[in-house]
């Protein structure tokens, strides 16, 4: 038998052995195939650095194990006396994508029935919010791919946009075999990444736009398409609203004008144009995919209807084969959206403000809907208001890691210092969980039962593999003896297959229905792709007759841009784009606990270009730092013409002086809540060593 690890790529499936090893096992998402991290992930299951009982913080400092009546006694009473004298929004939780669906659900009940608060967010707010945003707006309805992900193989044309698939999801770059075949890769990056690289010798093209002109291009191919007549007018008189106020809109951005702005050469544009086109026009398929690139702007959501809308024009949406996707992120990234993480949403992608739902879901928790809290504030807004007078004053964490992973890191590494109580669920004592007043140890995904979604919205089951340590628990039973001794109403149970049966009825009739299915049902074959009502055989291709909105079309937005300013500055200013690098994942919590993993990718590295080096005096391995109002980091250079002359890059893995977080903006998208993590104005200097300037 296998076991598939993962918190790290979306297929994860585990079946019983000890002790364990981990090898890919035959899926469509990933082929049988897993990415470094994946072989590694067991690893941590077995982690000297694992935290085994529950710790709290001593006057000193310094943490001290209790045991889990002291700890879960004390933490009810922080609840309780928070709740007493600041009001219920005074305790806020802090969800995270990495959460099994139960454990997600569980989360958002747990929130607005035990703590009666409105005040919850999670980690996918940084990850998945604009396309979610975007999809709805333009759909009615947001699944990261409306289509099974093996539908790619067959296309002779993929446009992603903003993604490094080959070291974010390498088992996923076996879908992209046809179209390289075919010659029709093309990859939109700043940089010349991994994935880049697999468009070279004929399998298609790469396009090195500058950071945030996605809009721009995009808005630019919408044009050549209507212009050159490769619009599929058919498909925008039968299936869609809204042309005409985007034929209008993109009338400006003639192709010229967007070579200007963007860097992208015309003949290159209009290469582009005309292969979506005919990729389309054959029959065998043209796919157009997002990623956090061109999501994580301010205007990401924007770009992403921008994309959505070239889509629609091209009429490949709700095809039998083609279409729009946007790329999921963390293990269970498209579940961990659906399921009540999100401030204004409950169960099923139900809303929070609207009253017929709020009825649903409080007459399966047994509660009166009066009682649920109204819309709370997004992850940015929320982590704002740690410790501020009239925001959140206990807070509970689980599984983000925000001093690392949030925007302007510094400002929040504050606001937690400000609480009068965190609670942090977590394995490790992460940058997080070291300022927690009580860190509670839990279960990792092969000591669990649990289910994922993928980016396919294809539910799947994890199974126990192994028993876990004497003194860790789950989160369910965790969030259980909470509501226990809050005096909670409603049911809490501890067994994930009870928790997603109720999943299941609080979504029956909602857009994300999961009412079908049961654990049961995901131990056998059938591919169980939401919705999923009962009766249904599941949706792997969803749109086929309409969209999701009430008059079944889907709807086009015509969007500008706000900004299109220069990135390259006179004053010595650069671009700073952030992002991944193969060897780890996220915050780095986990995989710079892993030793192989470490030792490949031991700290933060500044990518630059060697012109802009030379002008610098920068060197290849020398010490720089990179500065703005917000923060400095500290870190060595590394000097390739993988990047543009006006972009540095740095990955987001790393705590301390080479957090990239210290730099970047908690500006956000006004849409979607998604912070700016793409692009960040920042001063590079050299130094001679660390600490000293040249
Ligand atoms: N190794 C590894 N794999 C992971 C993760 C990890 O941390 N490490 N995290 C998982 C998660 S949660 C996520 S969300 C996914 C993310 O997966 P990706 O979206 O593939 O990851 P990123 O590296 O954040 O960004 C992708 C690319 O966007 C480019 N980019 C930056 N700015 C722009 C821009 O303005 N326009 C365009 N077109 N491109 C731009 C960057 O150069 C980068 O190569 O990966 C998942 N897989
Ligand atoms: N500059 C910059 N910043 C970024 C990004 C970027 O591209 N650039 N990308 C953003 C994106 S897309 C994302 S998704 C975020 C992610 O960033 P984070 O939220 O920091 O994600 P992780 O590092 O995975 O942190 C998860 C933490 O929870 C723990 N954990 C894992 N599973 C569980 C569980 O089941 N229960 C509990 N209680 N704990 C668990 C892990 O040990 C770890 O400490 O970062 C965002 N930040
Ligand atoms: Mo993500």
């Amino acid at each position: 038998m296998t076991l598939t690890a993962t918190p790290v790529t979306d297929a994860a499936v585990a079946a019983p052995q000890a002790p364990v090893t981990v090898s890919g096992r035959a899926f469509p998402t990933n082929r049988g195939g897993l990415c470094k991290k994946g072989w590694t992930s067991a690893e941590l299951l077995a982690s000297p650095e694992r935290i085994l009982e529950p710790m709290l913080k001593q006057a000193d400092g310094s943490f001290a194990p209790a045991s889990w009546d002291d700890a879960l006694d004390l933490v009810a009473e922080k609840l309780r006396s928070t709740r007493a004298e600041h009001g219920a929004d005074a305790v806020g939780v802090f969800g995270g994508g990495g959460l099994t669906n139960e454990k997600a659900y569980q989360l958002g009940k747990f929130t607005r029935v035990a703590l009666g608060s409105s005040r919850i967010d999670y980690n996918g707010r940084f990850c998945m919010s604009s396309a979610a945003a975007a999809g709805n707006r333009a759909f009615g309805l947001d699944r990261g791919l409306p289509f099974p992900v093996d539908a790619l193989d067959a296309a002779a044309t993929i446009l992603i946009l903003g993604s490094n698939v080959a070291q974010t999801m390498p088992p996923f770059i076996g879908h992209l075999e046809g179209a390289r075949q075919a010659g029709g890769l093309i990859v939109v990056d700043p940089r010349r990444t991994a994935t880049a690289r697999l468009t070279e010798d004929g399998a298609g093209m790469h396009v090195q736009p500058t950071p945030g002109s996605d809009l721009v291009l995009l808005l630019g191919l919408t044009h050549i398409v209507i212009a050159d007549k490769l619009a599929d007018r058919d498909y925008l008189d039968s299936r869609t609203t809204g042309f005409e106020a985007l034929r209008r809109s993109v009338s400006a951005w003639w192709p010229e004008r967007v070579q200007q702005k963007t860097g992208v050469p015309v003949w290159q544009l209009r290469d582009l144009a005309r292969r979506l086109a005919a990729g389309r026009a054959s029959g065998v398929g043209t796919y157009i995919l997002t990623g956090r690139g061109v999501e994580q702007h301010a205007d990401g959501t924007d770009t992403a209807t921008a994309a959505i809308n070239l889509s629609l024009v091209l009429g490949l949406v709700g095809t039998s084969h083609s279409g729009y996707g946007t790329l999921t992120g963390q293990g269970n990234g498209q579940g961990g959206r659906e399921h009540g993480q999100k401030c204004d949403q409950l169960p099923g992608y139900r809303k929070i403000a609207d009253p017929a739902d709020r009825a649903h879901v409080a007459g399966v928790w047994g509660v009166d809907p009066d009682t649920l809290p109204g819309v709370g504030l997004p992850a940015v807004q929320l982590l704002q208001s740690l410790g501020q007078p009239g925001g959140v004053r206990t807070l509970l964490v689980h599984a983000a890691n925000v001093v690392v992973s949030a925007p302007n890191a510094g400002a929040v590494r504050e606001g937690l210092a400000a609480l009068d109580f965190l609670v942090v669920c977590d394995f490790f004592f992460s940058e997080t969980a070291s300022l927690a007043n009580v860190v509670l140890p839990v279960t990792q995904w092969a000591e669990e039962e649990g289910t994922v979604t993928t980016l396919e919205g294809r539910v799947i089951r994890r199974r126990k593999a192994l028993d876990a340590p004497a003194g860790v628990r789950s989160e369910l039973w965790i969030l259980q003896q909470l509501a226990e001794r809050l005096n909670a109403p409603s049911t809490w149970s501890a067994v994930p297959a009870e928790v997603f049966d109720e999943l299941g009825r609080a979504t029956a009739g909602a857009l994300a229905d999961y009412s079908g299915l049961s654990h049961a049902l995901l131990d056998t074959d059938v591919p169980a792709f939401w919705p999923f009502p009962i009766g249904s055989a599941g949706t792997p291709r969803l749109f086929q007759e309409r969209f999701a909105h009430a008059d079944g079309r889907a709807h086009i937005v015509a969007v500008r841009p706000v900004t299109t300013d220069a990135t390259a500055q006179l004053d010595g200013n650069i671009t700073l784009v952030t992002g991944r690098l193969l060897e780890h994942y996220q915050s780095g919590a986990q995989t710079r606990r892993v030793p192989e993993l470490l030792t490949a990718q031991p700290a933060a590295r500044l990518q630059v270009h060697p012109a802009t080096a030379e002008l610098l005096s920068i060197v290849d391995g020398g010490w720089v730092e990179v500065a703005n109002d917000r923060g400095t980091v500290r870190c060595r250079a590394q000097v390739t013409t993988d990047i543009r002359l006006d972009t540095v890059f740095l990955p987001f893995h790393f705590a301390g002086e080479g957090r990239a977080n210290s730099l970047t903006s908690d500006a956000t998208d006004p849409i979607s809540g998604m912070p700016e993590f793409k692009k960040t104005t920042v001063r590079v200097r050299a130094l001679q060593e660390a600490g000293a300037l040249v």
